[in-house]
């Protein structure tokens, strides 16, 4: 039977941790979903058809994935997508804390469905969004952070 893996975040924007993650899940499962959704803890710089836009051009080269929107709880979405399992990103000691949270709470949500922790290369463990977003907003080089075209993209934002 066909496994599938959700791979859910607000990838405000993607950057190359994120893409190292989903390449490694495209590689193990045979459909990966990219759910791009809102948390609510965190006020967007990129629109969500912004963000599903960067994610299809920088991914295209990969074909069993496709990159969709919800705006539901997370859980809900990889039920009705059959998948078997969450794939989440961890990067340093940090993140522990809320991926416990999270997964928990999806498993009291609904326990069969599993969620898998893939580490992060270590050249990218201390990257994430927040930090792209911060040096871009101040005219900082993000071209080993991030594809090309999400630097563009982040110009373009900052330059409003
Ligand atoms: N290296 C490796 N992994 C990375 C890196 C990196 N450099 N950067 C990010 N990641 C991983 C993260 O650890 C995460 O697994 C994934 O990539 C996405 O990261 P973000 O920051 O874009 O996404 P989050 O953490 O903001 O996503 C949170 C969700 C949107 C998934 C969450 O809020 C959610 O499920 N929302 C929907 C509503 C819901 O169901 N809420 C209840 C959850 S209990």
């Amino acid at each position: 039977t066909e496994k599938i893996a959700v791979v859910p975040g607000s990838f405000d924007p993607i950057t190359n941790g994120h893409i190292d993650i989903i390449r490694r899940a495209a590689d193990v499962f045979d459909t990966v979903y990219v759910a791009v959704l809102n948390n609510s803890s965190k006020k967007p710089l990129f629109s969500i058809e912004e963000r599903t836009a960067l994610i299809k051009e920088v991914t295209k080269d990969l074909p069993n994935i496709r990159i969709e929107t919800s705006s539901g709880l997370l859980i809900d979405y990889a039920r009705e997508k059959k998948a078997k399992a969450i794939v989440r990103g961890l990067r340093a000691v940090s993140d522990f804390e809320y991926e416990m949270q999270i997964t928990s709470m999806n498993r009291v949500l609904d326990e069969n469905i599993e969620t898998f922790f893939i580490m992060s290369k270590n050249q990218y463990s201390f990257l994430s969004s927040s930090i792209v977003k911060e040096v871009a907003k101040y005219g900082g080089n993000v071209s080993e952070l991030v594809p090309a075209i999400v630097e563009q993209a982040l110009k373009e934002k900052f330059a409003k």
